[in-house]
């Protein structure tokens, strides 16, 4: 590691060493021990003898085995595996009405971001497309401090107290003695902890709902899930609730896509951020405030502290503010994504918290686990972490201090004159909202928060029939991993509360008798409507751009069609991929050489959003003898692809022995069919095929 390159941009105060770090002839830097000392041979250690004992004044070796040892530290307790991106986040309008945040002060007025997606559960390297909640964590480097919103792709949570924290991801992760089911909820102590806290029941419909499944990182939502309060310069307050939404629309796979993905590319949810940003298709989320008064959290059915509860569009509609781009893959993995550390606590004048006990908890929990993650208190030293505007504090050493304040005061207050004495307090600076916070100290939930069932039943309402009968699919899938067959019939008795039918149809996939519902801690309210927002299929996008089609072709393919495909596919914004039945391309009929992507068995069908398939007589004729192209095309259609084929394709089809008419998601290629086939493709798939 060159310290040049090490320190690119970020610290100017450490030099290159220059030309006597330049090796003679080729421009490569010469390489060094991490104290600076040229190396003549870093392929052996220092022995007595070519074959003799390695000696301990080998410094060489020790360094470089010693950091070695020390490469990892550990993992994040909950959202381990992750994939951040840097960004900038733009202001449409000043909101200075609404907020004294200097961010949304100004129209036009662009932030640097930093985005961090992740899985909940699994440790670092478990797959991208486990079932789970997604993080969704931004740091909006202000000029008046660093502001992490640190959220989900889920709007509300499954406890209302942070103190059952450690009991939720206990239950959730791997069981304790056996290690195992890793990165999954299909176990007993998971259903066990959810059928014993019905404040859970809203949560599970979200994570038993292709939510938990998202297409990519790209295609979800995010929430800052706990009312939050914005505050304008004349200190007036109003609460606020904040969504990302994406421009992209939202779109999640079904599950039996999910089990292959994760199989065939577990990092599909990395690759897919990267390879966006990368080939410039930068992904864009709305930033979303739901604003609202003491008047309306006074007659709202539920209590806006309930982290277990949304605010529905309906009744508070999310206005739009400004947008989030991101533009820029990290230079390190390592240094930016695993180093970076969010905290709610971190927020800027213009933003407050609420009496939200799940928020006051994580504003305790989060410095507690950088310290133990990131080795000390100066994790703000890191440059992926540190405020990117003008900071001036008395904070001093600790382990690995690399900006100590310079000046001999260090404390305050104190008596020296000018920039000797340091900072000092503004009376602009942040202060909390006054709020009268009276009442006895005790250990008690709060009436307000005992409707545990409503607000499931209104998200399950709220789905298409398809997604309905994703969720039913979902819990008998996890409710059959459960061994305890008492635990099975807890969690159905609550379903019970949520809806009758759907219950019916877990104890009929389950093979169980109805159990008895649970006695409710309150009544649930039996009318509320059902809220558009809150379905993925009614807000997924309106075209295929962004997403890719899987392009199988085999020598001697017609050139013509090949092409009138990728230039539609490319004119529609959306990603062509290749796939031959060797990775070295196929010859098209004019023999122009046409390069892969993928060969069939290393880039299954699963890994697209749709697929086409393109091929010659003689091609159709050897890939119906091939297994794995027969399962490429059966596996397509069975997951609801949209298909596009033509004609000389036929014998592949025959050979997966697929219906010989074709439904309405599979097209023939034809003219002008390649544009009216992506087109359909917006729809994510041809849901009739899947009944
Ligand atoms: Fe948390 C990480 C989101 C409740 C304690 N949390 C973490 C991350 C996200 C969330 C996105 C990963 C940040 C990153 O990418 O580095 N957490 C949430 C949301 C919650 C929530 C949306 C509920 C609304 N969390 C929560 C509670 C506690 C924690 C109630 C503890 C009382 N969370 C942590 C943590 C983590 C964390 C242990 C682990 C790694 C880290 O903080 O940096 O402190």
């Amino acid at each position: 590691m060159d310290q040049d390159h090490m320190n690119r941009d970020k610290r100017p105060d450490i030099q290159a060493g220059g030309d006597t770090h330049q090796t003679a002839g080729d421009g490569r830097p010469r390489m060094t021990t991490a104290q600076g000392t040229p190396l003549s041979d870093g392929q052996n250690s220092l022995k007595q003898g070519a074959r003799g004992p390695t000696l301990m004044e080998d410094f060489l070796f020790r360094e470089k085995i010693f950091h070695f040892d020390h490469e990892r530290i550990p993992e994040r307790v909950v959202h381990a595996r992750g994939y951040g991106a840097h960004g900038f986040f733009e202001t449409y309008e000043s909101l200075s009405e609404l907020t004294s945040a200097d961010l949304f002060q100004r129209a036009g007025e662009r932030t640097p971001a930093f985005v961090r997606f992740s899985t909940v559960a699994g440790n670092k390297g478990s797959a991208d497309l486990a079932r789970d909640v997604r993080g969704f964590a931004v740091k909006l480097y202000t000029q008046q401090g660093n502001w992490d919103i640190v959220g989900n792709n889920i709007p509300v949570f499954f406890i209302q107290d942070a103190i059952k924290f450690p009991d939720l991801i206990h239950a959730a992760k791997e069981a304790p003695d056996r290690a195992f089911p890793q990165a999954q909820t299909a176990h007993d102590n998971f259903w066990d902890f959810m059928s014993l806290m019905p404040e859970a029941i809203h949560m599970v419909m979200w994570i038993m709902s292709d939510r938990a499944i998202p297409r990519s990182f790209r295609f979800m939502e995010g929430f800052g899930v706990h009312t939050f309060r914005m505050v304008n310069a004349e200190g007036e307050a109003r609460f606020v609730k904040f969504h990302w939404k994406p421009k992209q629309g939202l779109q999640s796979v079904t599950w039996p896509e999910a089990v292959g993905i994760n199989g065939a590319d577990p990092d599909f949810h990395r690759r897919d951020l990267w390879e966006a940003i990368q080939f410039g298709d930068l992904p864009e989320w709305e930033l979303g405030l739901q604003v609202f008064d003491d008047e309306f959290a006074n007659r709202f059915a539920f209590d806006i502290l309930d982290p277990t509860k949304i605010v529905p569009e309906e009744e508070v509609p999310v206005r739009r503010v400004g947008r989030l781009v991101l533009d820029r893959v990290v230079d390190n993995f390592f240094a930016e994504t695993e180093q970076v550390a969010f905290h709610t606590g971190n927020i800027v004048p213009g933003i407050d918290f609420t009496d939200d006990p799940l928020l006051q908890g994580r504003n305790f929990s989060y410095l507690d686990t950088q310290l133990k993650r990131l080795g000390g208190p100066n994790f703000t030293h890191l440059p992926v972490n540190a405020p990117k505007c003008p900071f001036h504090h008395f904070q001093q050493d600790g382990h690995m201090a690399m900006a100590n304040p310079s000046g001999r005061a260090n404390y305050e207050p104190n008596s020296w004159s000018g920039a000797e004495g340091g900072p000092r307090e503004d009376p602009t600076g942040f202060q909390s909202v006054p709020v009268a916070a009276p009442g006895p100290k005790v250990r008690e939930r709060s009436e307000s928060f005992a409707d545990h069932y409503s607000q499931a039943r209104q998200f399950y309402i709220s789905q298409t029939p398809v997604e309905q009968a994703h969720m039913a699919a979902a819990l008998v899938f996890e409710l059959s991993k459960v061994e305890h067959p008492e635990i099975r019939a807890r969690l159905v008795g609550h379903l019970r509360h949520v809806n009758e039918e759907l219950a019916g149809e877990v104890c009929d996939g389950l093979g169980m008798d109805m159990p008895e519902a649970p006695v409710p801690a309150r009544e649930p309210i039996p009318d509320l409507p059902p809220s558009d927002a809150l379905s993925i299929l009614k807000n997924g996008p309106n075209c295929f751009a962004g997403r890719k089609l899987g392009i199988l072709l085999s020598d001697g393919v017609d050139i013509d069609q090949v092409e009138a495909l990728l230039a539609a596919v490319r004119g529609a914004g959306a990603i062509p991929a290749i796939v031959a039945p060797r990775i070295g391309g196929v010859k098209a009929s004019d023999g122009t050489e046409i390069g892969a992507q993928e060969c069939i068995d290393g880039g299954p069908s699963v890994l697209f959003d749709a697929v086409a398939i393109l091929l010659s007589e003689g091609g159709a004729g050897n890939l119906a003898e091939k297994h794995a192209a027969r399962v490429w095309l059966a596996d397509a259609f069975a997951h609801g692809k949209f298909i596009l084929y033509n004609d000389a394709s036929r014998p592949l089809f025959d050979a997966a022995k697929l219906p010989l008419e074709p439904d309405e998601g599979m097209m023939v290629m034809g003219d002008g069919m390649p544009r009216q086939f992506l087109d359909r493709c917006a729809a994510l798939r041809f849901w009739g095929r899947m009944r």
